[in-house]
């Protein structure tokens, strides 16, 4: 066996393999030769064990970035297959575990945490991250989620910007009892977090239609074929017992395929082999128009093409996209995934294990704040990505097919499923479920029995609901708050914000505990200018540069960069398919209005018509907009000071209302801009 490990006397031996490497139509076979490289174990733990470690001879010397490896990369090889020394540790009285079973814990979907509002003691607790590829819940687990935070948590469900849950607050001793319970109930947390595969996005909105049961389909079979195999996950917390459920015959085909290469042969992870991916990888599936998943942000963005019949025939994949980056180090930063190509239905497990295994092999390994795929596609750029691609595909991309616009679509509110039921999308702030609103969410989903889809903007959707259920249910949810969408501050119904403080290690300043008042403030300016309620822009606010609330894709995003300060990112577009810039740093909260008053006042006023906050910032320029938050002088000269009372006979006002609904406007304001266009024409004419 290539990958056989015995970490107790601590021998690691890594695959060999044949690696076939192909550049520009020259091939070169390079047989690997077993190279034994005998090392100290570098874990205080193992400090007196020697690893072997065989690797692969490598096609030419590798540039002395390459062979530096990181720290984490070593701990991986010496874990054997993800359980050393987490095993030891966790068995131990400390309530926290040492930092090489820190990293290892998180391949199991678990976080160590502090509590960062306590600062007199270190308060450890485990934040676990559950798996649910297309935010899928069924009713038994959405209730063993509730109990367990209840009961080992903090009491609260946080719904995650990638369609899981997270349950903060687990103590070390009990980890091993919650993890054994969620396994048990057929769900996971393994590969939530680590150097693989995270969930995979599908749209929640759980349509009868083909393109969105395929599309479902498809992120199941991608999350199942990417699943660790080595049983590191049973071993530790259900003592090595198998609860899987099986696995569709073209998902274990298409992995134990290795007529292109892509496999460690004799390896328990024959896709990941010992050292796993370079670093954090995501997928995310969609329907055409309907960008709910935010597709660019992604490692591999892969869409649904279908057929003039609604027939699903294959798919756009798009690869590189990628949001996190690191203030003032501007070699790092957010990016959106490109068009690699089309490929027929029956491919895609192939093409994204070809696209795995690209970055497996050539993504950086010395510097895991230059390892995810985003900064090889920068490097090689498209051509040369899709060559060494196809080289593990074995066959050639089809050129991209043409899509409609993106459209984000939040499924708020009451909608058909298409089976006769219907589906009802929530909104959750922040996706922090809590309180009266938890309560009240798992009476409903236990007394009618529902599936739950957990959406990529942390919002929840009840599933397979009777018509006659419809009354009781939306009473009882405007009871515990859950108002219907109509009755929400739009600002808030397209927000979003990350954990960040107490809990999130990395988090600079506060978000989703800011966010309420961020998003106050942001209503307080809209009034002041005179924008109207129902108008809105999308806001992201994350604690820091990393951007888990994808903060680069919104219209006003902030980016902590500080205790009590945000960077300001401009130029999202409502659809997600833009990406934002930095407008400015170290904006302090207290100073936020000194730059939102002057952007959304000129929005009010030289937008053009249904021109998003977005796309008129891209539109005038960065430039143009510091000019005029510099010369701000606070003063609101609003038009409306100036009152005109219109009094119309009543058809001249129906016939006006409908006009102005046809624009989305009210009569009035339809009203004042036929007049105002009036006055200024007699006004050119005079000059004239
Ligand atoms: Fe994230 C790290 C929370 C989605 C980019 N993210 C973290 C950690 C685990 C902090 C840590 O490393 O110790 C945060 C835990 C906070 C806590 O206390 O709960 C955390 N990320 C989240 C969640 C819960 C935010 C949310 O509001 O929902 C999301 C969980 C997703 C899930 O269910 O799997 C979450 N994180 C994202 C996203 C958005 C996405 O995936 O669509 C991104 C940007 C997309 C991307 O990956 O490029 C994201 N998280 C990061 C990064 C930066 C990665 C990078 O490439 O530089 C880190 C830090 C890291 O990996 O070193 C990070
Ligand atoms: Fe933590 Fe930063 Fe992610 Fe927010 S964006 S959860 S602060 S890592």
């Amino acid at each position: 066996m290539g990958s056989s490990v015995g970490a107790a006397n601590g021998i690691i031996l890594r695959d060999t393999k044949l690696r076939i490497q192909r550049f520009h139509h020259q091939c070169v076979f390079t047989t690997s030769s077993r190279v034994l490289i005998l090392k100290r174990a570098l874990s205080s733990n193992s400090s007196s064990s020697l690893v072997v470690t065989a690797v692969s001879t490598p096609v030419k010397p590798s540039p002395p970035s390459q062979t530096k490896r990181s720290k984490v990369e070593l701990i991986k090889e010496q874990s054997n297959f993800l359980r050393y020394p987490l095993n030891e540790e966790l068995l131990t009285e400390t309530p926290n575990i040492n930092e090489a079973a820190t990293q290892v814990i998180k391949f199991h979907g678990s976080y160590q945490q502090t509590n960062r509002d306590d600062r007199s003691t270190k308060a450890y607790s485990f934040m676990l991250r559950t798996k649910n590829p297309g935010g899928d819940v069924p009713n038994k687990l959405y209730l063993v989620m509730d109990d367990l935070a209840d009961e080992f948590g903090i009491g609260t469900l946080r719904l995650t910007t990638r369609q899981t849950f997270q349950l903060h607050g687990v103590v070390k001793k009990d980890l091993k009892i919650v993890m054994s319970t969620i396994i048990k109930s057929m769900a996971s947390t393994l590969g939530a977090c680590g150097d693989l595969n995270r969930n995979v996005l599908a749209p929640a909105a759980p349509f009868i239609r083909k393109d969105y049961e395929f599309a479902r389909e498809t992120a199941d079979n991608i999350a199942a074929l990417l699943t660790p195999q080595s049983g590191f996950y049973y071993d530790l917390w259900v003592d090595g017992e198998q609860v899987m459920s099986a696995e569709p015959p073209e998902v274990v085909r298409a992995r134990n395929d290795n007529s292109h290469g892509t496999n460690f042969s004799d390896s328990p992870e024959p896709i990941y082999g010992t050292q796993f991916l370079p670093r954090k990888f995501k997928i995310a599936v969609a329907v055409p128009g309907d960008n709910s998943v935010d597709i660019l942000t992604n490692d591999i963005g892969v869409v649904v093409v279908s057929d003039a019949d609604g027939e699903p025939q294959g798919f756009n994949i798009y690869v590189g996209g990628g949001m996190g980056r690191t203030h003032r180090i501007e070699t790092t930063f957010p990016r959106l995934g490109e068009p690699l190509g089309y490929v027929p239905k029956e491919d895609i497990l192939y093409v994204v294990k070809a696209i795995v295994v690209t970055q497996r092999e050539n993504g950086r390994r010395d510097d895991r704040r230059y390892s995810r795929m985003k900064y090889l596609l920068d490097s090689w750029g498209i051509e040369k990505f899709r060559t060494v691609v196809e080289q593990y595909y074995g066959k050639k991309f089809k050129p991209f097919k043409e899509l409609p616009e993106w459209e984000f679509k939040s499924y708020l509110g009451w909608h058909d499923q298409g089976n006769g039921l219907l589906f009802c999308g929530i909104h959750v702030d922040n996706g922090r479920v809590a309180g009266k609103m938890k309560t009240s969410l798992r009476d409903i989903i236990e007394k009618y029995n529902l599936n739950v889809r957990l959406t990529p903007n942390q919002n929840l959707i009840l599933c397979d609901v009777r018509r006659a259920w419809r009354r009781p249910i939306t009473t009882t949810l405007a009871q515990a708050g859950l108002l219907h969408p109509r009755y929400v501050d739009p600002l808030n119904l397209t927000a979003m914000a990350c954990p960040a403080l107490p809990l999130c290690p990395l988090a600079q300043t506060e978000a989703e505990r800011g966010a309420p008042g961020l998003i106050k403030k942001v209503r307080a300016v809209f009034d002041k200018v005179g924008l109207k309620y129902n108008e809105s822009l999308v806001i992201r606010v994350t604690g820091c540069p990393n951007g888990c609330a994808r903060p680069y894709m919104a219209e006003l995003g902030l980016v902590g960069d500080g205790p009590n300060s945000y960077q300001i990112w401009l130029g999202g577009t409502p659809n997600q398919t833009s990406l934002a810039k930095t407008f400015m740093s170290k904006v302090k909260v207290p100073d936020l209005e000194k730059v939102l008053e002057p952007l959304f006042y000129n929005w009010k006023h030289k937008r053009q018509q249904k021109e998003s906050f977005g796309d008129f910032t891209n539109r005038i320029g960065f430039e143009k907009l510091q000019e005029l938050v510099e010369n701000w002088d606070g003063v609101i000269r609003s038009p409306t000071r100036y009152n005109l009372k219109l009094f119309a006979d009543k058809e001249t006002f129906e016939a006006m209302d409908e006009l102005a609904r046809l624009e989305d406007k009210n009569a009035h304001q339809l009203a004042m801009e036929v007049i105002r266009n009036y006055v200024a024409a007699q006004q050119n004419g005079k000059r004239k």
